[in-house]
Order: C-alpha cells, then sequence, then structure tokens
C-alpha cells in the first residue's frame, strides 16, 4: 500500500496528528491533589460561607434530607484524603447541549477513583439513565478520550427527570446496576435535575436503607451557570468563545477588505450574552448587542434598529460601508413587548397542548392569535412567518423557547435595511448573515478548559470518595492556583414558571450591568462603533506562549491583574 494511503487510513477514528499530540498534553492539577502524574483524592469540610435564595424557606421544605445534610454551606478542600473509600461503583453522564472539556471531567474521576472503584457510563445522557444503559469505562477508553472535544464518547441528551414513573426508572437502575454515586455534567437545567435526584435518592434506595449519591458539574458554552467567587465560569465556554472570536476576527478582517458588506453575526448562548459580550471584548466589532442591556433600558425593537441603522449611516457618511454586528442568540426573549408574547405563548400552548397538537401547521398561529391578549395578538401578526413558525415552534422538555431555531439575524436585517433607506435612501447596505453556535461547542478544549475539567473531574471523584451528595464540584482562585470546593446545589435553587407552572430550578447568570466586563465594553463601544479598532485573536494554541490565557470577562470579572490563569 502507499504509505501516504497507509498513514491516512491510520488517522481515522480521532488519529489525526493534532488529536494523537494533544492527548499526550500534560495537564496541571491543584496543589491539593499533589502531583499530575499521580493525583490523591482529597477530603472536604465545611467553610464559613452559607448559601440562600430568594426562596430559602420552600427549598427546605422541599428538600428536607440534602438541606440538613449541607446546611446550604460551601464545601472547601481539606488536604489529601486519610481513609479513601473503595469498592464504590460511581455512574457518569453528559446532560444538555455538548462543550469542551466534558471528556477530561470523566478522565479526572476515573483517575481519583483509581483501582479500587469502578467507572460507569452512562449513554446517552438522563434517557440512559432511564433505560438502564451502562457500561464500564475502562483505563484504555480514558486514554483515548483525553483532551478531545466534544461529548462522543457517552453521547448527551435534553431528557428532564420529573415524573414519579421517570423517578421510580432511575431507582431501579442504581439497584439494578447496584450504583453507589451519579455525576450529572450539565448545565443550569442538569444540575437542577442533579439537586432533584440528590433528593429523591438521598436514602431508602439499598437494601440497607442508604441511599445514592448525586454530584454535579457545571458545564455550558452559555457561561449563564456562574455562582459569583464560587463559581467564576462554567467549562466550555472558553472554548466556544475562541472558536467564535477566531471566526468573527476573520470576518472583520474581510469586512475591511472587500468594504462592502455589513455581517449580522449570531451567537450562541441560550438566554445570556456571555458568550456575546466576550466575543466582542476579544475582536471589537462596530455593533455588539447584549440582550441584558436591551431589557434594562426596556428598548423596544424599533429602537434597537435604529440603534444598528445609525451607526451604519454615521460610518457610511464616513466611506465605511461595511461592518459587523454581534447578536446574542438569547436577544429575542429580552426585548420587552417580545417577552411578553413568548411568556403567553408559554403559557397558551401549556395550557392547548393537546388540541395544539392535532392541528393542521397551517391553522396553528391563528388558533393561538386567538388565544392571545389584543396586543400579543397583534405583535405576532406583525411579525415574518419565519420568526412566528419558531416562536410557535416545540419547546424543549425544561419548557425553554429553542432559540437557536429563531433567525433573529435577518429579522435585524430586513428591518434595518427598512431603517436605513428611511434616513438616507443613497446608502448601500449589502449584508451577510451568519448563526455561529455548534461549531464552537465540540472543538478540542483550550488549556484552559482542559485543565479545568480534568480538575473539576477530580473534585467530583473525591466529593464521592468523602460521601457528599447533592453537591456541584467547583474549583476557584483560578489565576491564583486553583482551589476545589463544593457548592450545596439546593443552596442555588429559586421558583421560576416553566411550561406554566411553578418549579424549583437554578436560575441562569445574566450578564450584570454594573460588572467589570460589562462597564469595559460600555467604555469602548463608540470608538469601536467609530471606526475599524477590530482584532483578530486567531486560532486557539494548544503549545506556545499564549496557552495560559482565561476568558476575557472571566479575567476582568474576577480582578485578576493579566489574562494568565494558573491551575497547580
Ligand atoms: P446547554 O445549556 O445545555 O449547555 O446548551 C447550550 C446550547 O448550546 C445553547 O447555546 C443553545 O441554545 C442550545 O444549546 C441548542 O440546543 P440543541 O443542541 O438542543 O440544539
Amino acid at each position: 500500500m502507499n504509505p501516504l494511503v497507509n498513514q491516512l487510513q491510520k488517522m481515522e477514528k480521532h488519529q489525526s496528528i493534532f488529536e494523537s499530540a494533544l492527548r499526550q498534553l500534560p495537564l496541571p492539577v491543584c496543589a491539593v491533589f499533589g502531583t499530575p502524574a499521580a493525583p490523591q483524592a482529597i477530603s472536604f469540610s465545611k467553610s464559613s460561607r452559607i448559601l440562600s435564595t430568594r426562596d430559602s424557606a420552600g427549598v427546605a421544605a422541599s428538600f428536607p434530607n440534602s438541606v440538613k445534610a449541607s446546611g446550604n454551606v460551601v464545601l472547601t478542600s481539606s488536604g489529601t484524603h486519610p481513609n479513601r473509600a473503595q469498592g464504590k461503583r460511581v455512574a457518569v453522564l453528559f446532560s444538555g447541549g455538548p462543550a469542551a472539556g466534558g471528556h477530561n471531567v470523566v478522565c479526572g474521576i476515573k483517575h481519583i477513583l483509581g483501582k479500587g472503584n469502578t467507572l460507569l457510563g452512562v449513554k446517552p445522557g438522563p434517557k440512559g439513565l432511564l433505560k438502564g444503559n451502562l457500561f464500564e469505562i475502562t483505563d484504555a477508553d480514558i486514554a483515548a478520550c483525553m483532551n478531545t472535544g466534544g461529548f462522543d464518547f457517552l453521547g448527551t441528551d435534553r431528557t428532564k427527570i420529573k415524573t414519579p414513573e421517570q423517578f421510580q426508572q432511575v431507582k431501579e437502575t442504581c439497584i439494578k446496576h447496584q450504583i453507589d454515586a451519579i455525576v450529572i455534567i450539565g448545565g443550569d437545567d442538569s444540575n437542577t435535575n442533579a439537586a432533584v435526584l440528590a433528593e429523591y435518592l438521598f436514602k431508602g434506595v439499598k437494601a440497607d436503607g442508604s441511599g445514592v449519591q448525586v454530584i454535579g458539574v457545571p458545564k455550558t458554552i452559555d457561561g449563564d451557570l456562574q455562582v459569583d467567587d464560587l463559581l467564576p465560569i462554567s467549562f466550555g465556554f472558553e472554548t466556544a468563545t475562541k472558536i467564535y472570536s477566531e471566526l468573527v476576527g476573520n470576518i472583520l478582517q474581510d469586512t475591511r477588505s472587500s468594504l462592502k458588506y455589513w455581517h449580522f453575526v449570531k451567537l450562541m448562548g441560550r438566554s445570556a450574552s456571555h458568550v456575546t459580550l466576550e466575543v466582542a471584548l476579544q475582536t471589537k466589532p462596530a455593533v455588539t448587542l447584549i440582550s441584558e442591556e436591551i431589557a434594562e433600558k426596556k428598548q423596544s425593537l424599533s429602537s434597537i434598529i435604529r440603534q444598528i441603522a445609525d451607526t451604519v449611516v454615521a460610518r457610511a457618511h464616513k466611506g465605511m460601508n461595511h461592518g459587523v454586528v454581534l447578536v446574542p442568540e438569547g436577544l429575542i426573549e429580552f426585548i420587552p413587548e417580545m417577552h411578553a408574547l413568548i411568556s403567553e405563548l408559554n403559557d397558551v400552548l401549556a395550557q392547548n397542548a393537546e388540541e395544539y397538537a392535532a392541528l393542521d401547521e397551517t391553522a396553528k398561529p391563528l388558533f393561538i392569535q386567538n388565544k392571545l391578549s389584543t396586543e400579543a395578538a397583534n405583535l405576532l401578526a406583525s411579525l415574518p412567518d419565519y420568526i412566528v413558525k419558531m416562536l410557535l415552534a416545540e419547546r424543549d422538555s425544561h419548557g425553554n423557547l429553542q432559540v437557536s431555531l429563531i433567525p433573529t439575524e435577518q429579522l435585524l436585517i430586513d428591518m434595518t435595511a427598512r431603517c436605513v433607506k428611511e434616513i438616507d435612501s443613497r446608502i448601500s447596505f449589502s449584508t451577510q448573515s451568519h448563526f455561529l453556535g455548534y461549531e464552537g461547542r465540540c472543538g478540542a478544549p483550550t488549556l484552559f478548559d482542559a485543565a479545568y475539567t480534568y480538575n473539576l473531574g477530580l473534585t467530583a471523584g473525591s466529593l464521592i470518595l468523602d460521601g457528599r451528595s447533592g453537591y456541584m464540584a467547583t474549583i476557584t482562585d483560578l489565576a491564583g492556583g486553583g482551589l476545589p470546593q463544593a457548592i450545596p446545589l439546593t443552596g442555588l435553587l429559586n421558583i421560576e414558571r416553566r411550561q406554566g407552572k411553578d418549579e424549583f430550578v437554578i436560575e441562569k447568570a445574566l450578564v450584570k450591568m454594573d460588572s467589570p466586563s460589562m462597564q469595559y465594553f460600555l467604555s469602548r463601544r463608540s470608538e469601536w462603533a467609530a471606526d475599524d479598532l477590530f482584532a483578530s485573536p486567531g486560532p486557539r494554541q494548544f503549545w506556545g506562549p499564549s496557552i495560559y490565557q482565561q476568558p476575557i470577562t472571566v479575567a476582568l470579572n474576577s480582578g485578576s491583574k493579566s489574562l494568565e490563569f494558573k491551575i497547580g
């Protein structure tokens, strides 16, 4: 065989030159775990920090076992474990959208459990737990998935465990596979799932009356699972935003080269605008919309359009018929009139689910319109069909509107074009639209995400060996060496309306207007609008001088003096 053909075939199944080298990339560990070559399990003790939310009393009543055990007190690592457990059977699963670094969480858990315990993979996600689809993870599996992107080792799904039958199914899986602990790697909704399961499985699962431990690990590219300095960022955010920033940097370079297009780039991030803010800070485009600012200023859709059009016109008058507009994926839900419409739609769709599902597609908009208030019905009728269709589409199993399917960027382009024409009909406004979402979720993790997730895995595994349940693993002080800690999940729960019902959920952390990162953005954006001051951060690097970077928003918000992160 031609040696080149031979080499190419050997590179199939994740054996590219890049992937093979990346598996060998050494990862630092927090000092408390000892050496990277042989990390040691750690024990935890209560810190002085107690969490409380608006609905703490209701949470204590609904989650009595978890609250009684944790007192909602944050745990902090207290050195190498003197007497780590043996013989545990631990199940691990991914939940929700993929995010770079998930495989390293699994690797960290496996390494800390060591030979004396068993790690089982659940395929795919919570659905796999219901079906009892588990297999034993081997050392060879771990070596193969170390530092690789995606969740393909186990797969993932968005099943919400909520009915009594589903809880019973989980219990049966635990009994059948003799599971002692479950690790759920997921975002806000998945960690809510973890809190609910921890309470349900707290006791009475095994023959001796004991329970099954449940630990959460904070994942989501959206960056909306944050708990001030206790959880500066969820994993996957850094890799996704670096990938988007490279692409936006390239587009900006094209705008100034071809001198004729406005590019509208919608960026993933279901609700909060953390991703968009980070990409703006990395690349400095002419216009960046931040949903939280729009909600706070109660900006209407027409005033947002006017704001974009004014920048287009001002730049055109200076001879710049080009630019980039960054649009957060979740924008539509933050525009006050759209927010009111979507809330009404959520309730109406939930209340009339059966009748609605039986209708012909063409009859659906009118059926819903007739059930809305006059204001909401008029607004729905004024929107283009491509938006109405997606507003009426099925919610995900957690009741979320599927914003990634709504072409907001196209709506903004169509409306801005009309507005620019009204202001100055001589201006040429040629556009391109993009949606950067799925291409950022599964790239190989940056060193920040690879190290962060491996240490989260070591922490989650240690919590299990320390007998804890109902906590989310976290690493604090990411620029000062890294400190493993554990956040009581019940300390994060609040009541929210979902699919027409009040439920306990972990709230999404939104961009705060007074945060240092937002303030820095506000101080620079008019300069970026007036001239081409963009920068291209380039592709993410895995070797060399620029690898020790943390996200700009995280560095600013945590008061770092530089962009550098330091674990170990
Ligand atoms: P998670 O919150 O589960 O991490 O998912 C985030 C996300 O990537 C959002 O940014 C996006 O809106 C959504 O997933 C898309 O979901 P799906 O993969 O189901 O299309």
